[in-house]
């Protein structure tokens, strides 16, 4: 007798072994956790709207993937156990034309899909657009070719303006705002259209020339829920400098913005002027600030060169 056969049951077995050993493989080299096989490469925000919107990412991939698997199904079932046999003898399989339920059916049910998607997609607009009548904070938020300024209506310094803060081609603005309070932005243009895009918001609208006669909602709220430093940008082609738009949010905890404000609100006595953002954050580190967070200067982004005839390494 020589060597034994392999049965196909053990070839089986084997082949069973090596795909779930594979599986397990793509799953654990990835080194996703089950939060983040969950978002399915949805981004991680840092406001609740965001986490709203991540909500309704995750079923409606949970719902393609049902969909997917019944499609596959039955594409590998007829495949594999419709095949054209030998001795068939009809030149076409079995025709199913003309068969109402059936038809009723595939109609009937992408419309409940399509309605299911719709409803949920609404409600969650809805709520990621949701605006409270009384927000903790205000700040307007003006663009212009090509930077951004910052001013928050109710605070004042001691020049009577309200605590602005402005980027330069040199210096980054720096749109400093509370964690876990209400924050209303009123986006406005002083020329053409920009776009008011924080990628960690998962959020973006145009700020536009005169709103209101465009027709343009020029409001949103959101809450911040962590503490960070978030790069902004315009969204929005506005020009030759449109790329060097940056901005930077600094979410800080409520009593480090409210120390922030009322720092911004007073007489810095080494300048003899109101404290800038940067001057600011320099005393908030001085008094045990972390380091990264009361940075003066943006840590998400730099200034870009704006002069085109300096020739530097990158270009
Ligand atoms: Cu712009």
């Amino acid at each position: 007798m020589g060597v034994p056969e392999r049965t196909p049951r053990t070839r089986r077995g084997r082949v069973g072994k090596t795909a779930a050993l594979a599986g397990l493989v793509a799953v654990t080299a990835t080194g996703c956790s089950g939060e983040e096989i969950l978002r399915f490469g949805w981004p991680d925000g840092v406001t609740p709207q965001a986490d709203d919107m991540r909500m309704l990412w995750t079923w409606t991939v949970v719902a393609a993937l049902i969909v997917g698997a019944i499609v596959w199904g039955l594409i590998f079932w007829s495949s594999a156990f419709h095949r054209k046999k030998k001795g068939d003898t009809e030149a076409l399989p079995r025709q199913f034309q003309y068969n109402v339920p059936l038809e009723l059916f595939v109609v009937v049910v992408p419309v409940i899909m399509v309605c299911v998607l719709f409803f949920f997609t609404a409600v969650t607009e809805s709520s990621v657009l949701a605006e409270e009548d009384e927000p903790d904070v205000e700040v307007d938020v003006t663009a212009f070719q090509w930077n951004w300024e910052f001013a928050y209506p109710g605070t004042t310094t001691p020049e009577g303006e309200p605590v602005n803060t402005v980027g330069t081609s040199s210096e980054i603005p720096l749109l400093v705002l509370p964690t876990d309070r209400t924050i209303e932005y009123n986006l406005r243009s002083t020329d053409v259209i920009h776009s008011f895009w924080v990628p960690a918001f998962h959020f973006k609208r145009d700020v536009l020339p005169h709103p209101d006669k465009n027709n343009q909602d020029s409001t949103f709220q959101n809450t911040i829920d962590q503490e960070g430093a978030f790069v902004g940008r315009c969204a929005e082609l506005c020009g030759s400098y449109h790329a060097m738009m940056n901005f930077e949010v600094r979410a800080l905890s409520p009593d480090k913005y409210d120390r922030y404000m009322q720092l911004r609100s007073q007489v810095n006595p080494d300048t003899g002027l109101p404290y800038t953002a940067a001057e600011a954050l320099t005393v908030m580190q001085g008094e045990g600030c972390d380091e990264q967070l009361c940075s003066p200067t943006a840590t998400t982004t730099s200034p870009f060169a704006t002069d085109r005839t300096l020739r530097t390494g990158s270009g």
